[in-house]
């Protein structure tokens, strides 16, 4: 058997072989998945020479070939809006870089609308720490012309989310409503290849992440339900440990494969959460839900929450079903 016949599917291959199974199938949403692949190797690209861009930036704000030294975040940004802009499946998207939504003209628009974090966990950028893009994909509401209230969606009507980690290696992951699937890129052949096929979050939860210096700004559930959780550690069997890197993409991912819990409560000196609903929350929440997680905030599924503004930010448990429930419980006592 050749080499090449050990992979598994490519990105391509395995979107192309869901598309007659998904309900919202007409090639764009096919054409749409492999345009954010195409992104995301980009990305990929700069962020593999993130120490580089910064060390240039320092010296003159010039690279080697001459050409203007851009922040890692506005050039995963900047990609990520030329690739969609282009691919001709998308109307409108919404970043976390961008003040306002973005239009494509009538020319180039398709029939969805795209919502990014082109670049996830800002503090690790510059410090060779893991980092994500997340991205979630609506349908363009038919035969109104797009404005604000069209990005405003609530996460249960995603018809496909996602996010690509740039760790040790670059993983994508997505979801149309199936499974989730995870994607390795290989960087000799330049090309995804599956490397998880229906992946499911373990029931159990056996990480545990949250910023711990955060605990002034806690409600007043929060430290106790913690100190819950660490009774599951018995004097001979550790079941639970923290682990917490600062890029929520990541944190999740790790979560996502070995059971872990991720919590950022609403913070007092704000009266709100710190991460963002449209861009961070839903994508990860649907996710979540479709491997058997759930995502909550104050009794409520975060696929449900109506958006009100396009950089809304929310409180968030989300990972194991059983422990989410629990937390939500606690947290309305
Ligand atoms: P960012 O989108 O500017 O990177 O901010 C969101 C990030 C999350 O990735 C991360 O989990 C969180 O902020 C960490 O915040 P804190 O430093 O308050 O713990
Ligand atoms: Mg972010």
């Amino acid at each position: 058997m050749s080499q090449a016949a050990d992979f598994g599917l490519t990105l391509t291959q395995h979107v192309m072989a869901n598309q007659g199974s998904h309900p919202d199938a007409r090639g764009q949403l096919s054409a749409l998945l492999t345009q954010i692949g195409v992104a995301g190797k980009l990305i990929s690209a700069q962020v593999r020479r993130a120490g580089l861009i910064e060390l240039w930036g320092a010296t003159g704000d010039t690279n080697v070939q001459g050409e203007r030294v851009q922040k890692l975040d506005q050039i995963a940004n900047d990609t990520l809006v030329e690739v969609l802009t282009r691919s001709g499946c998308v109307a409108a998207m919404a970043s976390e870089e961008e003040d306002s939504f973005i239009e494509v003209s009538s020319e180039q628009a398709g029939d969805y609308i795209v919502v990014f974090d082109p670049l996830d966990g800002s503090s690790n950028i510059d410090v060779s720490v893991s980092i994500g893009t997340i991205f979630g994909i609506y349908r363009r509401p038919e035969n109104e012309p797009i404005s604000l209230d069209s990005i405003l969606q609530p996460g249960r009507k995603l018809v496909a989310a996602g996010y690509i980690v740039y760790g040790s290696s670059t993983v994508l992951v997505y979801s149309a409503g199936e499974s989730v699937d995870c994607f390795t890129l290989d960087p000799s052949s330049g090309e995804f290849f599956q490397t998880r096929a229906n992946v499911r979050m373990p029931a159990d939860t056996t990480m545990l992440s949250i910023n711990e210096c955060n605990a002034p700004y806690w409600p007043s559930w929060v430290r106790p339900t913690l100190d819950t959780l660490k009774t599951r550690n018995t004097e001979n069997h550790r079941i639970i440990s923290s682990r917490h890197i600062g890029s929520l993409v990541v944190d999740f991912h790790r979560n996502l494969v070995k059971g872990g819990l991720y919590l950022y409560p609403v913070d007092s000196r704000t009266g709100r959460g710190k991460l963002r609903l449209i861009y961070e929350c839903n994508p990860l929440a649907y996710i979540a839900e479709i491997a058997g997680g759930a995502a909550m905030v104050d009794g409520q599924r975060i696929l449900d929450l109506q958006p009100s503004a396009l950089h809304q930010r929310v409180g968030l448990a989300i990972g194991p079903s059983s422990d989410v429930m629990m937390i939500d419980r606690l947290s309305r006592e």
